[in-house]
């Protein structure tokens, strides 16, 4: 049997992650893992923090904390925020772990031995008044292309160009502020991506079922021909290079973060080694099919860099099969922005209303063929016309209305007739579609089944209409009530996925309890007969409550946007 590797881009460290981070990798490979423990399958899901880099260093200065403490802090409240989403990770990580510091050490040795890494002589600016080399981010300046006057050293925010600091015109200090600023050499680590380009494209290429996305980006790099990179820094914070000669040195954020997956892995093992094995994982794992999940801009990292580090390790090491790439999800048309503090972020969002809301809003709106927009207008209107209005009252006024007139169980009497063994048949069909969008990763179009799948339900209690059948038929009445709380209990597994609070809550009300492995696998006709005459229930809370014009009103002035820049 196959065993399913996920992971989800590692968010970085620097701080609380926005509504588009979450929808581009964390929140959408959440839904794909628990799918496939719903249809029995053996799924390993992974993340971690990625804590080097000059923007983990700079996030920490700003925080007057040293960079230790700082990432410490912040993992654990990235970790909290996962838990009150419901990501159901198997083991959420840290790229600074010392399983990380071993593993880029042995892929850097591989990399070395094999020829691919060479030492060159570079020129890096050196601050006299920081007494420091001041790398990527360590300076600014004016972008020699577009003149931003607020550039990094690593690239220009507003053309988004890749730079080198000493591309910069008029750099300074990002520590200091100072323009005392030298060029001094300094010997570093290249890996020599151009000798691998070869193999790198005759792997991308073993891969068809990409999706556009993935594949345009990938060969588009491929295309313009892969750079020897530097793949070391002069810092202090990250994995050391451990060589003679460089003991100031570290390993490049991009080059050990994705071998974090790696790492996190084998920490999920250490934590348990007698029933763990990471390396069946990751090692000759024929078995294995694995899925990444992640935002455009990290796609080149994971269709030509990482791979070529992994191809030229020589070793047989696992790599990836699938890849569901995203746009990105913009506020009112403009970027979130972590640096700005611009948009929705995760922190802000949970304070306001259960993960649910949130989960359902973003999946169903996922920048899967373009760039979408978040708007507090679409989101108040979907959660109120889908969750509160569709799902949300059903369950309601189903219950309500049975408790009401035959008490808090599953009515007797009639039998269950044409119209259901019709509906039955529909929705057979329905999941069916459903299952077909989640297995090829179609998250808008499984959102949109999903959807459909509840509106079943107000269909059928406005034409089965139990309300006037009690009066005249109430053996039809207690029917049409038996096989509509079914349908409830259909739902809250087909949703698990999506929103396992409310999905729990639910099946709570029919006196079950769901379980991660559930799902709808006998004919729909049966699985809508599950629950029989007597089978006791409570009336739940409000499942989604609505958002108010006013709320909208106030949350759009909180946030801003209106001014839909
Ligand atoms: N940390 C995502 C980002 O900050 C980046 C992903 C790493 S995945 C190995 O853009
Ligand atoms: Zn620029």
């Amino acid at each position: 049997m196959t065993r399913h590797l996920i992971t989800s881009a590692l968010p970085y460290i620097n701080g609380v992650k926005h509504l588009g981070n979450l929808v581009g990798s964390m929140l959408p490979s959440d839904l794909y893992a628990r799918y496939l423990r719903a249809n029995d399958q053996d799924v390993l899901f992974i993340c971690a923090t990625d804590e080097h880099g000059t923007p983990a260093e700079l996030a920490a200065r700003a925080a007057n904390l040293d960079v230790a403490t700082f990432c410490a802090e912040q993992h654990d409240v990235q970790a909290k925020l996962g838990e009150a989403f419901s990501l159901s990770f198997d083991y959420f990580g840290r790229s600074s772990s010392p399983q990380n510091h071993e593993l880029t050490q042995h892929f850097g040795e591989k990399l070395l031995e094999n020829g691919f890494i060479e030492e060159r002589v570079t020129k890096q600016i050196f601050s006299i008044e920081d007494d420091r080399f001041l790398p990527d981010r360590y300076v600014e300046g004016t972008c020699p292309h577009c003149n931003y006057d607020k550039a990094r050293g690593d690239q220009c925010e507003s053309c988004t160009r890749l730079l080198d600091p000493t591309d910069l015109i008029e750099p300074r200090s990002a520590i200091s502020g100072s323009t005392n600023l030298e060029v001094r050499e300094s010997k570093h680590l290249f890996l020599l991506q151009s000798k691998l380009s070869d193999e790198i494209r005759e792997w991308v290429g073993k891969h068809p079922d990409w999706p556009l996305l993935v594949s345009s980006i990938a060969l588009k790099w491929l295309d313009e021909g892969l750079h020897d990179r530097g793949i070391t820094r002069d810092l202090k914070w990250g994995v050391p290079v451990g060589r003679e000669g460089m003991e100031d040195k570290v390993y490049y954020v991009w080059f050990d973060a994705p071998i974090g997956y790696i790492a996190a892995t084998k920490e999920w093992a250490d934590e348990d080694p007698e029933n763990r094995d990471w390396k069946s994982w990751w090692y000759e794992a024929d078995d294995v099919r694995y899925t990444e999940f992640m935002a455009k801009d990290n796609i080149p990292f994971h269709t030509v860099t990482f791979p070529g580090t992994q191809i030229g390790s020589r070793e047989p090491w696992k790599m990836v099969d699938y890849i569901k790439g995203f746009n990105w999800l913009n506020y009112y048309g403009g970027k979130f922005s972590t640096s700005q503090q611009r948009g929705i972020f995760m922190t802000d969002a949970i304070e306001m209303l259960p993960a649910d809301y949130w989960r359902y809003y973003l999946l169903a709106n996922a920048p899967e063929s373009s760039d979408a927009s978040f708007t507090w207008e679409g989101f108040s209107g979907t959660v109120n016309k889908d969750l509160a209005d569709t799902l949300g009252n059903f369950v309601n006024r189903i219950l309500k209305f049975c408790s009401a007139k035959f008490g808090d169980a599953l009515p007797e009497g009639g039998e269950i007739g044409a119209r259901e063994i019709a509906l039955a048949e529909v929705m057979q069909a329905r999941i069916a579609t459903y299952n077909k969008h989640m297995e090829e990763l179609q998250i808008r179009k499984a959102m949109q089944e999903l959807r459909a799948i509840w509106v079943m339900g107000n269909e059928y209690l406005t034409e089965a209409a139990p309300w006037t059948a009690f009066k005249t038929d109430p053996d039809a009445a207690a029917v049409s009530l038996r096989f509509a709380i079914n349908m409830i209990r259909v739902f809250a597994v087909l949703s698990a996925p999506v929103i396992p609070t409310a999905s729990q809550t639910l099946a709570s009300a029919l006196g079950l309890q769901l379980n991660e492995r559930d799902w709808i696998k006998k004919p729909v006709l049966d699985e809508l007969q599950v629950l029989p005459a007597g089978h006791e229930f409570t009336i739940p809370d409000v499942l989604f409550r609505k958002i108010s014009d006013e709320e909208v009103a106030g949350w759009q002035e909180k946030f801003g946007g209106l001014e839909g820049e």
